[in-house]
């Protein structure tokens, strides 16, 4: 695609004021280049390095451009055009890049579901943006077939749905595509137009429904070339995606698409645990990895009797939620690599600690800003900047975080100021060096082991029990989620077992990470002066 393209436009999508996507462009950090191109330079380039491994199969860069560039044609040939929304619904496989990159060629923008969400989310994402497909795997413990059959049913706006079936129970259907017979050789019909933006990433959430983040290839990349400089990335690096694949931290900072920039490996690990990883590390002399902090903790705990040889791992990137300083001060002593610290969102900034930064601030803090344009603020009560060392709100502002939420005015109207700066919702404080340490959360979210949930989300879930008058979700501190969720209900009948609650909410189709680890009865929720349900209250008193 080159840029003479015609730039659809998008009333929902609310890009950087031109004075600002000017100076980006013309201080370089803006480029034209587009997220497919990665795959495409390196086939180029290192057309025989391998770019990817999964399981027992692997490509070469050439060979993963080829797969991708048949993939777009078959898409294309299944009306899949320009402009057109998807519900890209993968685990971690290699066909979650084939297909990504495939939709982007085609200028169609995919929602990046991960792989947790289930019918209620999935279901929402669909109609929320009138997605023309979705595309899903057969994965166990779910009943993908179910929700795919009921949004073709709907005859809202998916037409197609693809499916990547395993082999022993492939049943012919009419109605869903087999993923694998869609890859199909031919000419790609170029398109004239370019949408808006690239693809969505998708909110940690604080309101009812989760939010979509448009984010456009410029902005993306960017943020991908920034992080690959500060890791210190080459073409022998090694990276293995433990996280969901769709998530921003292993997709972009710098992620597999940063692996993918430089010529490096990237290998997929078929599940999380230790075990698993370690195996491939040994194997495929890894170097790189990210993690969130509870599965630091089992990596930690498994090193110690581990026979399998993790030296060739040299970075272990830590982040999604806090990681505690004594976990942080164990890692180079018991795994033998550097530690870096990573604190993101999907919305944008991302803050890294350095590889040359000294233990203190590796241990202590959550890095800083990967970008000399993010411009970041700390703010106290009625908006005045905190000093150094003292706790404030996070603003931030920069070329690669979004300046709205997708077709959310009002709550946009809230999560960003006058002058474009977003809300993050995270209490930190500043260091004298300029680092970040994150201490709290002013936002209504539980962070469970990194995984995002909305409080208000599940408690409208929860109020629609026949039996449930009233509902608050809290946090609760956990030794090794860092926090864990706990529903507190109000009934002015009975009050159902917790099994039945958690079954309820399980049948309304809600990811599992989002079903409350506790359940707790009150015969009122406290009130503060505004009449909000206070919550601090709540978590004192469990
Ligand atoms: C990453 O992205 P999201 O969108 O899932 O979650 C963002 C939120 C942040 O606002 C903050 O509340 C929390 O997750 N968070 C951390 C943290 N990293 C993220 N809180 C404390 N310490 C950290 N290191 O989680 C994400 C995106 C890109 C890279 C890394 C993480």
């Amino acid at each position: 695609m080159s840029h003479y393209n015609v730039i659809q436009t998008d009333p929902n999508y609310i890009p950087w004021p031109e004075s600002f996507a000017q100076q980006y462009r013309d201080e370089g950090y803006w480029t034209d280049t587009k997220i497919q191109q990665l795959v495409e330079l390196r086939a180029s380039s290192t057309p025989t390095k391998t770019a990817l491994v999964c399981g027992e199969r692997r490509w070469s860069y050439v060979e993963l451009a080829q797969q991708v560039e048949r993939l777009a044609v078959g898409f294309q040939s299944h009306g899949l055009q320009c402009g057109d929304k998807v519900v890209l619904h993968l685990p971690n496989i290699a066909e979650f890049y084939l297909c990504f990159f495939a939709l982007l060629k085609l200028g169609v923008q995919p929602v990046l579901a991960l792989p947790a969400h289930r019918t209620s989310e999935i279901r929402y994402f669909c109609n929320f943006v009138k997605a023309k497909a979705y595309i899903v795997a057969e994965q166990g413990g779910f009943n993908w077939r179910e929700l795919a059959e009921g949004l073709l049913h709907d005859r809202q706006s998916v037409q197609k749905v693809f499916c990547l079936q395993r082999g022993d129970d492939k049943e012919p259907s009419s109605l869903i595509v087999d993923l694998q017979k869609v890859f199909s050789d031919g000419q790609l019909r170029p398109s004239k137009a370019e949408p808006a933006f690239a693809f969505f990433q998708l909110s940690g959430g604080t309101t009812g429904a989760p939010k979509l983040i448009p984010r456009t290839h410029s902005d993306y990349l960017y943020s991908v070339r920034r992080s690959t400089e500060l890791c210190e990335l080459t073409s022998d690096d090694s990276y293995l995606c433990v996280l969901p694949c769709a998530h921003n931290f292993p997709l972009s900072s710098p992620g597999a698409l940063g692996f993918f920039m430089v010529g490096g490996t990237v290998i997929l690990a078929a599940d999380a645990t230790p075990q698993t990883a370690f195996q491939l590390i040994e194997q495929h002399g890894v170097t790189v990895s990210a993690l969130v902090p509870p599965l630091a903790l089992l990596w930690l705990d498994l090193a110690k009797h581990s026979r399998f040889n993790i030296s060739p791992l040299r970075l272990l990137q830590v982040g999604g939620a806090k990681f505690s300083a004594e976990a942080a001060k164990r890692v180079r002593p018991v795994l033998g690599c550097q530690l870096q610290q990573v604190f993101g969102m999907a919305e944008g900034l991302v803050n890294y600690t350095r590889l040359n930064d000294d233990e203190q601030t590796v241990v202590y803090t959550q890095g800083r800003p990967m970008s000399d344009a993010d411009e970041i603020r700390v703010l106290g009560s009625a908006d005045k900047p905190v000093e150094v060392g003292e706790v404030g709100h996070l603003q931030v502002r920069g070329p690669y975080t979004i300046r709205g939420y997708y077709a959310a005015p009002e709550h946009n109207h809230q999560a960003f100021t006058q002058d474009g700066f977003y809300r993050t919702g995270d209490l930190v404080r500043l260091t004298p060096s300029g680092n970040i340490e994150v201490v709290g959360r002013s936002k209504d979210q539980i962070n469970r082991g990194g995984e995002k949930i909305a409080a208000e989300e599940v408690e409208n879930h929860l109020i629609a029990h026949l039996h449930v008058h009233d509902a608050a979700v809290i946090s609760l501190p956990d030794p090794y989620l860092g926090e864990r969720s706990c529903a507190v209900l109000v009934s002015q009948t009975e009050r159902p077992k917790a099994i039945e609650i958690k079954r309820f909410l399980r049948a309304r189709g809600l990811a599992e990470f989002k079903i409350p680890d506790r359940i707790e009865w009150v015969d009122t929720l406290p009130k503060t002066a505004v009449g909000k349900v206070n919550k601090k209250q709540l978590q004192m008193a469990l």
